[in-house]
């Protein structure tokens, strides 16, 4: 899927702003056929936003069930004889959407766009009503997972991830229209061969069987510097610019399908070229070690939630560099596209995840409630499930594939990996990332709970991810024991013989609280003793190639004793202002990257 755009032969209608909104807590709007007509509701709803803090009334909070969400939009008179597409970024975590009375497409999965070919449904020069419903509800069968507990006080959604199930309609929502004759895909591979950049494009297109596919590259200041016919190709850029990190320099491949010298559909791709390889413990950015500093990162903004905010993605990347961080992971799913797509621009690197989180019962105790369930079993995390984390996995690589800033793919955040069923529930994961995308490397990160030793998923990884909170959730207080036994955990690891990424470590540190005296958790001097700490076990060991702080910025989560108000281990606070800890991050950070 590409995704859409404004181009000479391609025209697009933002439907982002108000939408009639219904919460739906007795499931009918489906039976009743509430996309028939109007919504009768007086409550409206941002798009993109979460809708859990829109209201400030905690039966929209913490509601799950069937939303709806409504507007109409005309359809330009102009649009006569195109192909019509409606288009989602993203709506989680499913979506089925009708356009006037005819439902057009249903989606699983919050995190990756979907579309469909609405040109049958509507007349040009004529209004249209589009109507989604949203549910958001965590099953065993979803990605992430969870489960509806009956209980005296009513149903209770459970989940085992360590923030706040946001829901909405939460990236862009698109019209758009296209020649009939189109292109649907374009694959973009590159590499380096003596300071020569070599692209290999590959395009899909419909309804073009009479027409010849034309690729033109230009660099950035708009100079035709290579150019190409057929669908697929390689085009070859002596002195070529690569893109680095920190360098984020980009071309420009414009598609065109063409009948003579007519330009019947024409799509541009930016393309970064550089090379990502592991090599023995080193990872390797155009064949130079990579060392990534930088943060496990949330999308979550006060009263927006999950939805993308152009102002806070610019302001966020400022952070990042003025903290000298590199990179980031999508922690713990994929992104908004525009997020992807600055990165590219911006020269930082990011390790992609999909939004499987919580695969893992042993975990949480105080932080999730109760327990008492089996991860892997016939009727809890199954087969099913499966289907549902590789096609993620599938289409997370579609999305995302011909990104230069992407360089590790990150299947799962710390599921259960110390189990036979674990073993059975990944191998053919690791397969599917793999048949999807053979250039980049593929990891998943470990938690705790399987050590060096323990854990049987590790084996198919190409990189190390460790999340470890020594000295936080063990050894709390105590870094010198801390110190200890994470420098021997980590010496173990070391001897698999990959690289190994830190992506998480972490101290909750409450903004304003301050110890003269050192050892005292939830201070601000805390999280920086915790932070050194860290860095002394790092620096001793060869195998480590980077360090992800969690988190980025304080975050919203579930209610608990073990939270004070969200999570409170990020560097900035959650309207990103510096807890002491971002100062000594930029300290270290600014001295190892040079930009
Ligand atoms: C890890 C999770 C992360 C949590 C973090 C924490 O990967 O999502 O927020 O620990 O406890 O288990 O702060």
């Amino acid at each position: 899927m590409l995704r859409p755009e404004d181009t000479a032969t391609r025209e697009l209608k933002n439907l982002n702003g108000l939408w009639q909104f219904a919460l739906d807590p007795e499931g009918q709007g489906r039976t009743d056929r509430w996309f028939a007509g109007p919504l009768t509701t007086a409550r409206e709803m941002a798009v993109p936003a979460s809708f859990n803090d829109i209201a400030a009334d905690a039966a929209v909070r913490d509601y799950f069930g069937d939303v709806w969400y409504q507007r109409t939009v005309w359809v330009p008179r102009g649009w006569e004889g195109r192909r019509i597409v409606l288009h989602f970024e993203s709506a989680t975590h499913r979506a089925t959407v009708w356009v006037n009375e005819t439902e057009v497409m249903s989606h699983e999965g919050g995190y990756t766009p979907f579309e469909a070919d609405i040109t049958s449904y509507v007349t040009p020069g004529e209004e249209a009503r589009i109507t989604a419903v949203i549910n958001n509800t965590l099953h065993w069968q979803s990605i992430p997972p969870g489960v509806i507990e009956d209980t005296q006080a009513g149903k209770r959604q459970r989940y085992w991830h360590d923030f706040f199930n946001y829901a909405g309609i939460h990236r862009n929502v698109w019209l758009y229209a296209t020649s009939q004759a189109h292109f649907t895909d374009v694959t973009i591979t590159t590499d380096l061969e003596d300071g020569t950049g070599v692209i290999t494009y590959a395009a899909e297109a419909e309804n073009a069987d009479q027409l010849d596919t034309k690729v033109i590259l230009r660099d950035a200041d708009i100079n035709q510097v290579a150019q190409g016919t057929g669908a697929s190709g390689t085009l070859n850029v002596p002195n070529v610019h690569k893109w680095a990190p920190g360098d984020g320099y980009l071309y420009d491949l414009e598609l065109q399908l063409v009948d003579g010298d007519t330009v019947i559909d024409s799509c541009h791709q930016s393309v970064g070229v550089r090379t990502v390889k592991v090599d023995g413990v080193r990872f390797l950015i155009n064949d130079e070690p990579f060392y990534f500093t930088g943060f496990g990162k949330h999308e979550d903004i006060p009263v927006i939630g999950k939805g993308h905010n152009d102002a806070y993605l610019l302001h966020d990347f400022e952070l990042l560099k003025w903290i000298g961080a590199n990179s980031f992971r999508t922690s713990h799913y994929p992104y908004a596209e525009d997020v992807i797509d600055y990165a590219d621009r911006q020269g930082i690197v990011v390790i992609d995840e999909t939004a499987a989180v919580g695969l893992n019962m042993g975990l949480g105790g105080g932080i999730f409630g109760s327990q008492g369930y089996q991860t892997f079993s016939s009727a809890t995390v199954n087969d099913a499930t499966r289907e549902v984390h590789a096609e993620a996995i599938r289409e997370l690589i579609a999305r995302d594939k011909n990104h230069p800033s992407v360089v590790l793919w990150s299947i799962a955040n710390e599921p259960e990996s110390d189990t036979e069923g674990s073993e059975n529930y990944f191998r053919p994961l690791f397969a599917v990332a793999r048949e999807a995308d053979p250039t980049r490397p593929v990891g998943f990160v470990n938690v705790m709970l399987a050590p060096h030793g323990r854990c049987r998923v590790s084996q198919f990884g190409d990189v190390l991810m460790l999340n470890r909170y020594y000295g936080w959730y063990v050894h709390t207080g105590d870094l010198a024991a801390a110190e200890l036994a994470w420098e021997q955990e980590l010496t173990a690891w070391a001897g698999d013989g990959k690289p190994i990424i830190i992506t998480e470590y972490g101290a909750d540190t409450y903004p304003g609280l301050h110890s003269a005296v050192a050892g005292n958790p939830w201070s601000e001097e805390y999280q920086i003793e915790y932070l050194e700490m860290n860095h002394r076990v790092f620096d001793r060991i060869d195998a480590v190639v980077g360090e992800q702080m969690w988190n980025f910025a304080d975050f919203a989560t579930t209610s608990g004793i073990m939270r004070v108000g969200g999570n409170k281990k990020g560097a900035f606070t959650r309207d990103r202002q510096p807890k002491a800890a971002a100062h000594y991050l930029r300290s270290r950070w600014r001295g190892k990257n040079q930009w």
